[in-house]
């Protein structure tokens, strides 16, 4: 009798750690899954047309979570993205709906946040880990001129214009960016260009995409990001990358 329920306990608290295995696994997996992002057989031409067959071929993946602001509708902001790459850069497409384009500071250095733009989030190596003052990850704003901006330390904003290449169509209310990116490792200082990487297949590379939405106001009044981030603080990206997901590259 005492060994039956010594049975029966031990097959409970199995069951019960099967179940929780389980959540386990499906709550990591539906917040991080590996994205691939399939190789380009022909040049990517950036000039903000998406008529290569590499973007025929590619996914979209929502730009839908809520980083910063209050909750928005479709008619304020709508976003999506896709993924490629070919042996010397990451390739990306952004389609942006949004109502109100600004773009109110001639100077690309100033509050450059609270303009409309791309914020592109790349860690070379996926390593994760802070990137506030340092290069162990990028956090790319690129405004509606094309100009990137990342700060290299405290208060130093710093024009990143030979990383990102990009041009943008815009239509009433859509905008079609299409980006060229550049990789550098973590040893990368500002104006060195050695630390330049290629992309290679099965490369895996920590990723994340958000737009700063201003419409009518002196600050943006969002910012929605690629990848769920838990939290009071989602606006982490910035100088966090342990928030990215990994995306790995396919032939
Ligand atoms: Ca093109
Ligand atoms: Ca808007
Ligand atoms: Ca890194
Ligand atoms: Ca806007």
């Amino acid at each position: 009798m005492l060994i039956k329920n010594l049975l029966d306990i031990m097959k409970i608290k199995y069951f019960n750690y099967l179940i929780l295995s389980s959540i386990l696994f499906l709550s990591c997996n539906t917040s991080r899954d590996l994205k691939e992002v399939k190789k380009s057989k022909d040049p990517i031409v950036i000039d903000g047309f998406y008529n290569e067959s590499a973007w025929n071929d590619a996914e979209w993946h929502d730009i839908n979570n809520l980083w910063l602001g209050k909750p928005f509708t479709k008619d304020d902001f709508e976003g999506r993205y896709k993924l490629t790459w070919d042996d010397e850069a990451l390739y990306l497409l952004v389609e942006i709906k949004d109502d109100v384009l600004v773009n109110k500071f001639s100077n690309p250095l100033e509050r450059w946040w609270d303009e409309d733009c791309v914020e592109i989030f790349i860690d070379e190596d996926n390593s994760g880990g802070d990137h506030q003052f340092n290069h162990n990850a990028f956090a790319y704003h690129v405004d509606l001129e094309g100009n990137v901006v990342d700060i290299i330390a405290k208060d130093t904003p710093k024009l990143f214009n030979d990383h990102v290449i990009s041009e943008r169509v815009t239509l009433d209310n859509t905008s079609y960016w299409e980006f060229k990116i550049l990789l550098f490792n973590d040893s990368f200082t500002y104006n060195n260009l050695d630390a330049r990487v290629k992309p290679v297949a099965n490369k895996k590379i920590g990723f994340a995409l958000a737009y700063c939405d201003n419409d009518t106001s002196e600050h943006r009044e969002n910012f929605v990001g690629s990848v769920f981030v838990e939290g009071p603080d989602r606006d982490r990206g910035w100088k966090d990358a342990g928030i990215f997901e990994t995306i790995v590259l396919t032939e």
